[in-house]
């Protein structure tokens, strides 16, 4: 085996313990855990400035912040988003009785083609949930576009996506709201975490009492609501991890040059993102190594990926073989396949590759020259 430990894709960033465990101090000092306490106010307060929102209201994770965001904006019906994407999306929809709508992506972006939301619009569809897959920003003005002909609101999953620009404009910005996700599987990590971003102050106050009970002061009950508040000390790991964010982006940086510069010299692997010149692929969190195998390469995608784990490299088909393959979607649309051949050609060759803080430049050059080595 190449690697003792594994290499994971998702193994988490985590920042100074030191900051952490004083901050986590603070908390017990304080007896206060949870319920919006100082480490929260704080976290939202950062938040707000490092992504340039209006409003941020932090939760105790992505799914349920993007079905607080669902209901919130009284999405019904049919909801348009791709199937190339965490199950989490569409389940969010069908835990509330709205039927995800699966639609093709974008060839380049692979994000929703606005031409292809277009024709999946029906007399019942009320939104469209766009997602920034692996971070790349989609097609904001064509689904706007689209969003405001039809009357249809406009939201974002940025689950991939924290600190990334699209065409210079921070995302967090667009739609109606956008959801970001803080798992430690994420870029930037509060163990368990979410949070909805919006610059629309009315929504933002629904968001916020819908996520603690519907409460708008201690005996008034305004909406419905659910339990979504984030702890204490999950803040307080944001907070920490959030101090060396520029770092981490550094780290995600070198470890896609070093893969991009491996890679090139083989026949049948690609990345699916590069350095185009741009500053929104300068700020991006490269927080996916997103590689494509073609029948170039010797193995298939699945024989690369099981030698890899031979070796105990954990690559990750990353979202194979898409929501609508998966229960209960498969039974209750089973032919919507068809009308995805763009999503179902990309998740027949990805292959998502380690990266982070916790692989270095010299594991992906050890890594890489296993991959060259099976194709001789
Ligand atoms: N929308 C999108 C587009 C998303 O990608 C996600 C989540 C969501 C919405 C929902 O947000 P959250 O409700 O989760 O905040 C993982 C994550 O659990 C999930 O958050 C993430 N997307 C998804 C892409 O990845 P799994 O089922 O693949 O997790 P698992 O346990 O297989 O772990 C993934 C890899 O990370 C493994 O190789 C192990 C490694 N790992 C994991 C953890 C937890 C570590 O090395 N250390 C760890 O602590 O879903």
């Amino acid at each position: 085996m190449e690697f003792k430990n594994p290499l994971h894709v998702g193994a988490p960033n985590i920042g100074d313990r030191e900051q952490f465990h004083a901050l986590a101090d603070q908390m017990f000092d304080r007896r206060w855990l949870t319920n919006h306490g100082e480490l929260v106010l704080q976290f939202e307060n950062e938040l707000k400035d490092y992504l340039g929102v209006q409003h941020c209201i932090v939760m105790c994770n992505g799914t349920l912040a993007l079905e607080i965001a669902i209901r919130a904006l009284g999405l019904t019906g049919e909801v348009i988003l791709p199937a190339l994407t965490f199950v989490a999306t569409a389940h969010a929809l069908q835990w509330q009785g709205i039927t995800p709508v699966f639609c093709d992506v974008d060839p380049q972006t692979l994000c929703l083609d606005p031409a292809e939301v277009e024709r999946c619009i029906s007399p019942r569809t009320t939104g469209i949930l766009g997602v920034h897959i692996y971070g790349q920003g989609c097609d904001v003005k064509g689904l706007q576009a689209v969003a405001d002909t039809h009357q249809l609101k406009l939201l974002f999953d940025a689950a991939h996506a924290f600190g990334n620009t699209h065409h210079g404009e921070k995302i967090g910005n667009f739609g109606e709201c956008e959801v970001f996700s803080f798992h430690a599987t994420k870029f930037f990590n509060s163990f368990e975490g979410g949070a909805v971003v919006t610059t629309n102050d009315a929504l933002a106050e629904k968001i916020r009492l819908m996520q603690n009970f519907g409460f708008a002061d201690a005996d008034r009950v305004e909406h419905i609501g659910t339990n979504g508040k984030m702890t204490e000390v999950c803040a307080a790991m944001g907070l920490t991890n959030l101090q060396v964010i520029d770092r981490f982006r550094e780290i995600n940086g070198e470890n896609h040059t070093a893969y991009a510069q491996g890679l090139a010299e083989i026949e049948g692997l690609r990345l699916l993102h590069g350095p185009d010149g741009s500053p929104d692929w300068a700020a991006a969190n490269k927080q996916y190594v997103v590689a494509e195998v073609s029948s170039a390469y010797p193995l298939s995608r699945d024989e690369l990926m099981h030698r890899l784990q031979a070796e105990n490299v954990l690559a990750r088909r990353y979202f194979w073989p898409g929501c609508h393959r998966m229960e209960p979607y498969i039974s209750l649309q089973p032919d919507v396949g068809k009308r995805l051949p763009i999503t179902e050609a990309v998740l027949a060759g990805i292959l998502l590759l380690p990266t982070g803080s916790a692989v270095s430049p010299r594991m992906i050059e050890r890594l890489v020259a296993l991959i060259k080595q099976w194709a001789l």
